[in-house]
């Protein structure tokens, strides 16, 4: 029997009231801004998976080329007896290290989507009968009550998503993993590295437009949740290279002027013709970065991977 447990930390309606409360805050501000977590509707999530397939896309199959040659490496580091996994989706990078972790006893997959996590344990129980799994529904960006396990635990946070979060929110992340370790526990962590311009860009402006349409996704979002009338033919995808910053921005310029109303917030916003919405930071670091953000956070960077072209990077630290 493919059985495993479940518990949901969310209320009901947490996300609907969050995704107003970002809105409103995000679009009566000069700039504007939307924070990138609400880009993962179905269709989002379908046009991300298309994201990770194309040429230009690099930083998934780099991920991949590390987790592959370096899993038994990173189990034998770690010892772990448990894993988890923030906004682990459907957990298909895990399976990588799942096989190479013999003494593994148990995977706790946190993330938002009930449903991706259900899918994912789902499947994960029958490649893995003698794995115990406890999906966890919670928001891994405020503080999570784990369920008990066995230690050592390696907490794992991949796919350069800590670069979807702006500085001062990387350093409470952090704070909040530190605080799930106990001294012998381990933080692996996916991070997109600093590299060619044009490389960048490319990534986050592919020529087939795949990129584009999930940056505009998340204006049908916002026109279904809230009843909003975006008319997502008026804007155009942009994506820039910041390089004070180190990040990408992904934006979306207004074509023309006009104003958008949004019903559910009483709200009507006006755009320029030119003016440009923020709907991500996708952030890129450095060695150095990495190690000195988990120091701040009272962690010991002890490993550094990256794939063959070094392109992208696998850390893993400790208390
Ligand atoms: C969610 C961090 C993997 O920032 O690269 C892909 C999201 N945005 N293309 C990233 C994304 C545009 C992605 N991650």
């Amino acid at each position: 029997m493919a059985e495993f447990e479940l518990t949901r930390t969310l209320r009901e309606g947490a996300g609907r009231d969050a995704l107003r409360a970002d809105v409103l805050h995000g679009l009566t501000r000069m700039p504007k801004t939307l924070p990138p977590k609400w880009f993962y509707d179905a269709r989002g999530s379908e046009l991300f998976d298309e994201i990770t397939r194309l040429p230009e896309y690099y930083p998934t199959r780099a991920e991949r080329e590390i987790l592959l040659s370096r899993a038994s490496g990173i189990a034998a580091a770690t010892g772990a007896r448990t894993l988890i996994e923030l906004g682990s989706g459907s957990s298909d990078k895990t399976r990588h290290l799942l096989d190479a972790f013999e003494g593994l006893e148990a995977y706790i997959p946190v993330d938002v989507s009930e449903s991706a996590l259900r899918g994912a344990a789902r499947a994960l129980r029958r490649e893995h009968p003698r794995l115990a799994v406890h999906a966890l529904v919670a928001d891994f960006t405020a503080p999570l009550a784990l369920p008990a396990a066995p230690g050592p635990r390696l907490v794992a946070f991949l796919g350069g998503t800590i670069g979807n979060l702006l500085p001062a929110e990387r350093g409470e992340f952090l704070a909040s993993v530190r605080a799930m370790l106990s001294p012998g526990d381990f933080f692996l962590l996916g991070t997109d590295l600093v590299k060619d311009e044009r490389v960048l860009v490319t990534a986050y402006d592919d020529a087939a437009g795949v990129t584009a349409r999930f940056n505009k996704n998340v204006l049908s979002v916002l026109n279904r949740e809230l009843g909003a009338d975006f008319d997502p033919g008026t804007f155009e995808h942009v994506a820039v290279w910041d390089k004070k910053e180190e990040w990408i921005e992904m934006r979306l310029r207004s074509l023309v002027e006009q104003t958008v109303k949004v019903p559910a917030l009483d709200l009507a916003v006006d755009f320029a013709a030119g003016e440009e919405l923020r709907t991500e930071v996708s952030a890129k670091f450095r060695q150095d970065g990495v190690r000195e953000e988990v120091r701040a956070a009272g962690m010991r960077l002890t490993h550094w991977w990256t794939d063959s072209q070094g392109r992208f990077a696998l850390s893993l630290s400790t208390v």
